[in-house]
C-alpha cells in the first residue's frame, strides 16, 4: 500500500453543503424524513405497520430497572424483527448528522432522552439488545447466524460515534465501549470464548470507527477477529446450530454458507456472493482493517471483490443484488431489469464500500461509484416528498407483473409509507445527511475533491488554515467554481476527479490553462497555492447511449441514456404504456431541457425515436414480416425521480 496515497476524509463538522441539487435531499431528511421516521418508531404513523421501536427499548428499560415505568405493559412481549433495535440507531446517526450542520436544541433534547432510555436498558455487564432482554437473556449469543445481536450492536456504535463527533456527548458512546467489553468477554480467539462472528455484518466497520475514536487496540482486534474468523472451518455457524439447535434457513440451498459470506475464509474469496448488503458492509469494514494496518493482502481481497462487483454485477445504476432469493448475489452479468432486488441498503453498503477504497487509493473508479449509487440507485428509494420509499429498486417495472407474477411481487410500482422490515429509509437517512463528508479527503501533502457539491469547506493543511469553496449546478451542468483559500501560501497537490462519463473536460487556473498531470482519474496540480487562486472546471456534459457488455443477456440489443453521473428513464406518464415498443432508432438528436416545476426541478432528455406498430389483425404469431414503426418523441426523465407522479411502466434500458 502506497501510504503517501492515503488520505482521510474531511468530517461533516469541517464541510458545509449548500448544494442546488443536494441540499434540497438533506434538508428533506431533516425536515421531513427524521420527524417521519421519529413518528414510525414511536407507532404513530396512522396506517403504517407499526415499528415497536421505541416500545421494545421502554419495555427493555423497565424489566431492567423495574422502579421505571414509561407506562409500556410488562407482559406485552418484544415487538418487530430480531433487528428492530437498528431501526433506532440509524436514526440516531441520522438525526446527529443533521445537527453537524443543522442545530437544533429540540432534536438534541429528544436524542438524549431517548438515549437514556437506551442506557437504562443496558445490562450490568454492559449486554444491550432488546430482543434479548425481553426474550430471555439466557439465550444470547446462542444464534450469532440469524439473530443480528452484533449488528445491532454495530449500528449502535456508529450512531453513538456521529453523536459524539457531532454533539460532543459520550453517554451512548461509553454505553456502546461497555457493551463492546461484553461482547468481547464472549467472543474471541481465546479458548473459553465462542469463535463466532456476526451473521450479519457491520460490526467490523463500526469497531474501526470506534477505534478511531478509543484508541483502544481491543477494540480493533475485535474488528480483525470478526473478519478472519469469517469462513474458518470448523464453521463456527455449524458448531453454533449443532449446540443450540438453531436450523440453518438455507439448509439446502446454494447460498447455505455464502449467504453470510461465510462459504470460506474472507481472503480465499474472489467473488461477491450472498446477501448484497451483508456482503458489501463486511468489504467496508475490510478495507477499513486494511487501511489502517497496511494489511496488503487484505487490501488485494478487497480490490479483487470490487472489481468483481463493478465489473460484472452492478447495475448502470449503481445497484446490487440482482437476486430476490436470499436478497443476494447472483452470478457473473446476471443483471435482470425486471426481477431485480437491488435493495436501497445494498447500494448505500457499495457506497461506504467504495467511498473506504478512495481514501486508500484517489482513483476515480471507487469514486465515480460512490457518485454513481447516491445520484441514482441510492435516491431512487425515497419519494420527492421524502415521505414514502422503495426497498427494491427496478430499471423496469410493469404494474400487472407486480401484482400477478410471483417473480416480480416484491418490485413495487409506487414508494410505500413504511416497512415491518424498514431498514431501508433510516439508512438512506444517515447517508444524505453525512453527505458533506463524501466531497474532500486529504493527508499531509494532497487534498482530493470527490464530489462536486456546492460547499465550503474548512480544515487546517500544512499547520494552516484552508478554506475551498466550491460553487456548481452540478449533475445539471458541468462547470465546476473552485476557490482555495490559504491562510498563507501553501504548497501541496490539489486533485479533482474527472468523472469516467466524461470525454473531454478543461482546467483553468485563474482563468489561464491550468498545468496538471492525470493519473487514476484525478487532474492533479502541485503547485504553491495563495488566497485568490481560482479553478475554473469545465466537464462536458453529453447524452451518452450506454450499451452493456455483450455477456449481460438481458441487455442485449438495448441503449440507456445517461447524462453527467445520471441515468436516464422512460416512464408511461410521459411515453404511454407498453414502452417495450420503443426504440431509439437512429440518429439521436438528444435536446435537453431543465424543466423547472418538474419534479422538483430536472433535466429532461427528449429525441424522436421509434414505436412499433400494432398488427391489423389479433394474431399472436406470424411468419417473419418486415416490422413497421413509426416515429414516437421520447422523454426521458432522471431515474431516481421516476414514480414521483403516480405508478405506471418504468424502463432504464431501451430497444436499440
Ligand atoms: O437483516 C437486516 C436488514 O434487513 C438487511 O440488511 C436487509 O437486507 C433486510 O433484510
Ligand atoms: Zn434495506
Amino acid at each position: 500500500m502506497d501510504k503517501s496515497r492515503v488520505t482521510t476524509y474531511l468530517s461533516l463538522n469541517q464541510v458545509a453543503v449548500n448544494d442546488l441539487f443536494w441540499s434540497p435531499f438533506m434538508e428533506r431528511v431533516r425536515t421531513k424524513v427524521l420527524p417521519y421516521q421519529w413518528k414510525a418508531l414511536n407507532d404513530k404513523v396512522p396506517g403504517a405497520e407499526p415499528s415497536y421501536c421505541i416500545r421494545n427499548f421502554k419495555l427493555a428499560a423497565e424489566l431492567t430497572h423495574p422502579e421505571l415505568d414509561y407506562g409500556v405493559p410488562r407482559d406485552i412481549g418484544f415487538g418487530g424483527m430480531v433487528f428492530q433495535d437498528s431501526d433506532l440507531a440509524k436514526w440516531i446517526e441520522a438525526a446527529a448528522y443533521s445537527l453537524a450542520w443543522h442545530p437544533d436544541r429540540d432534536l438534541e433534547q429528544t436524542l438524549d432522552e431517548t438515549i437514556d432510555i437506551i442506557c437504562n436498558a443496558q445490562q450490568e455487564d454492559g449486554y444491550l439488545n432488546t430482543c434479548y432482554i425481553i426474550n430471555g437473556l439466557e439465550k444470547r449469543f446462542t444464534n450469532l447466524k440469524d439473530h443480528h445481536e452484533l449488528y445491532c450492536m454495530g449500528h449502535f456504535i456508529e450512531a453513538a460515534a456521529a453523536y459524539y463527533e457531532a454533539a460532543g456527548k459520550r453517554k451512548l458512546l461509553d454505553a456502546m465501549i461497555r457493551y463492546v467489553d461484553c461482547v468481547d468477554a464472549h467472543i474471541g480467539a481465546e479458548e473459553e470464548k465462542l469463535h463466532g462472528y456476526p451473521g450479519h455484518e457491520i460490526a467490523e466497520m463500526a469497531l474501526i470507527r470506534l477505534y478511531a475514536i478509543t484508541r483502544d487496540e481491543k477494540h480493533l482486534k475485535l474488528a480483525k477477529y470478526f473478519i478472519d474468523q469469517r469462513g474458518q472451518p470448523p464453521l463456527y455457524f455449524e458448531e453454533e446450530t449443532r449446540r443450540n439447535g438453531n436450523a440453518f434457513y438455507w439448509q439446502d440451498s446454494y447460498i447455505k454458507y455464502q449467504y453470510y459470506q461465510a462459504g470460506k475464509p474472507v481472503r480465499e474469496q474472489t467473488a461477491a456472493e450472498g446477501h448484497a448488503v451483508r456482503a458489501a458492509y463486511l468489504y467496508s469494514g475490510m478495507a477499513d482493517a486494511a487501511r489502517l494496518t497496511g494489511d496488503q493482502e487484505l487490501l488485494g481481497v478487497c480490490k479483487a471483490l470490487y472489481a468483481n462487483i463493478t465489473k460484472k454485477q452492478m447495475y448502470i445504476t449503481g445497484a446490487i443484488g440482482q437476486s430476490a432469493y436470499g436478497e443476494a448475489f447472483s452470478y457473473d452479468y446476471d443483471l435482470p431489469n425486471d426481477t431485480v432486488y437491488a435493495e436501497t441498503c445494498a447500494a448505500i453498503a457499495l457506497a461506504f464500500f467504495a467511498r473506504r477504497m478512495a481514501s486508500i487509493e484517489p482513483r476515480a473508479e471507487y469514486t465515480d461509484v460512490v457518485e454513481k449509487t447516491l445520484f441514482n440507485s441510492i435516491i431512487s428509494g425515497m419519494a420527492l416528498d421524502g415521505e414514502s420509499f422503495f426497498y427494491v429498486n427496478p430499471l423496469e417495472a410493469l404494474p400487472q407483473a407486480s401484482l400477478k407474477d410471483r417473480r416480480m411481487g416484491h418490485v413495487k410500482i409506487e414508494r410505500q409509507k413504511w416497512f415491518g422490515c424498514a431498514c431501508c429509509p433510516p439508512n438512506l437517512a444517515r447517508i444524505i445527511a453525512s453527505l458533506g463528508a463524501y466531497v474532500h479527503s486529504a493527508n499531509a501533502d494532497a487534498v482530493y475533491t470527490h464530489l462536486y457539491l456546492g460547499s465550503e469547506a474548512r480544515f487546517s493543511l500544512a499547520g494552516g488554515n484552508l478554506k475551498i469553496k466550491i460553487e456548481t449546478r452540478y449533475p445539471w451542468e458541468g462547470q465546476v467554481d473552485i476557490s482555495l483559500v490559504p491562510e498563507r501560501k501553501t504548497a501541496f497537490t490539489y486533485g479533482l476527479r474527472i468523472p469516467s462519463w466524461c470525454g473531454s473536460f478543461s482546467l483553468k487556473l485563474n482563468g489561464s490553462d491550468a498545468a496538471y498531470t492525470l493519473r487514476d482519474g484525478y487532474a492533479l496540480l502541485n503547485r504553491e497555492w495563495q488566497e485568490g487562486d481560482k479553478l475554473r472546471l469545465s466537464l462536458d456534459m453529453p447524452v451518452n447511449l450506454m450499451e452493456t457488455n455483450p455477456h449481460v443477456r438481458d441487455n442485449q440489443g438495448k441503449a440507456a441514456l445517461m447524462r453527467g453521473p445520471l441515468v436516464y428513464c422512460l416512464e408511461e406518464k410521459d411515453n404511454g404504456t407498453e414502452l417495450f415498443k420503443l426504440h431509439t432508432g437512429t440518429p439521436h438528436e438528444f435536446k435537453v431541457n431543465y424543466e423547472k416545476e418538474l419534479l422538483e426541478g430536472v433535466c429532461v432528455i427528449s429525441f424522436t425515436g421509434k414505436r412499433e406498430k400494432d398488427w391489423q389483425d389479433d394474431a399472436l404469431y406470424r411468419s417473419r414480416a418486415e416490422k413497421e414503426y413509426e416515429d414516437r418523441e421520447l422523454k426521458f426523465i432522471p431515474y431516481y425521480a421516476w414514480a414521483n407522479r403516480g405508478g405506471g411502466e418504468m424502463r432504464v434500458w431501451i430497444n436499440r
